[in-house]
């Protein structure tokens, strides 16, 4: 029978059955891989052939459930690393105001992290309640260069629940899945749409460290025809396989007609740059710029060892 796996726990997964009923199934074979449906890369005709790989199931995965075991993994729409889920319709970035602090170089990260997958990403302010008003609307005109990018961006307080029902709508029908800082309320805002799943939510007192309730899993819960999933917060983030060429095509407004150079990679010694000059002229906020320098020079680093 064919089902989506909603959670992965030491070995065992959980699965949601066609028929709405929930079963804890493990996988076939030694490595815990199963039979990936998958089209072949190498044929050119239109009609893909059809080949097995062996690859291992996630969390999100559509899979064919025989005799308590899980046989096939159906063909997956995109597979997500950092966090680990596969066949998603959008991410829900979740940033705090406040607690941990808000860094602009953080979100350009998982930016880019995520636009290297074709999502378009939303992007989640939580605990405005816990800055002034002056500092929100700091930040509130910080993040209006995001939008004019075509990122949404919403505010919320998930603690009376302002801005929750913004959320709760961009949520219907579509596989979501949150991600975003350990500590950046995360878990509270789903509690916060959708109280009745009443998951744990971590005390933090000081914005380091992983309290008591850090979620663990990723976890997919279904909700209005969709699905809505929490995922273990980072408290570090890599730049993944991104090559330094492709680096800037992951910057929205980094357009490559910007700079004539076709090889430029729009360093500060660069000569004539046009990505430089936008930069100069205010087109590209100049934070942005700069946090692809340092993203930049992350992969080089990276490269060399
Ligand atoms: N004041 C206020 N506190 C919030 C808000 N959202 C979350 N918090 C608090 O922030 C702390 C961390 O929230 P969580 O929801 O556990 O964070 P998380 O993103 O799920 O963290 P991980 O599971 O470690 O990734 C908790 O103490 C929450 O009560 C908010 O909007 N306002
Ligand atoms: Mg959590
Ligand atoms: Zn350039």
């Amino acid at each position: 029978m064919q089902g989506r796996i909603i959670n992965l726990n030491g070995g065992v997964y959980q699965v949601l059955l066609e028929d709405g009923a929930t079963t804890f199934v493990r996988a076939r074979g030694k490595l815990r891989s199963v039979k990936v449906l998958q089209a072949n890369p190498n044929k050119i005709s239109k009609k893909q052939e059809v080949m097995f790989v062996k690859n291992s199931p996630k969390v999100g995965d559509l899979v064919l459930v025989e005799n308590n075991f899980i046989d096939t993994i159906l063909p997956r729409r995109n597979e997500l690393i950092r966090p680990d889920i596969a066949n998603v319709d959008q991410v829900l970035l979740v940033f705090a105001a406040k607690e941990p602090d808000f860094s602009s170089y953080l979100l350009d990260l998982f930016l880019v992290n995520i636009t290297k997958y074709h999502i378009l990403p939303l992007i989640v302010i939580t605990k405005i309640d816990k800055v002034s008003e002056e500092d929100l609307l700091l930040l509130r005109q910080k993040l209006a260069y995001y939008e004019a990018l075509g990122y949404t961006v919403l505010f919320v307080n998930s603690k009376n629940k302002e801005g929750i029902a913004a959320v709760a709508q961009q949520l219907e029908g579509k596989v979501t899945v949150l991600s975003g800082q350990t500590g950046a309320g995360k878990s509270t805002l789903i509690n916060a749409i959708f109280p009745d799943f009443e998951l744990k939510t971590q005390e933090i007192s000081s914005a380091l460290g992983r309290g008591k309730h850090t979620t663990r899993q990723t976890t997919l819960y279904p909700y209005k025809g969709g699905f809505i999933g929490d995922t273990p917060g980072f408290s570090k983030l890599d730049i993944l396989g991104i090559k330094k060429k492709e680096l800037s095509s992951l910057f929205l407004e980094f357009d490559p007609s910007l700079c004539r150079f076709k090889d430029c990679l729009h360093q500060k010694n660069a000569k004539d740059c046009g990505v430089q000059k936008s930069v100069m002229e205010g087109k590209i906020l100049s934070d942005r710029y700069e946090n692809y320098l340092k993203m930049l020079s992350e992969i080089k680093k990276g490269e060399l060892k």
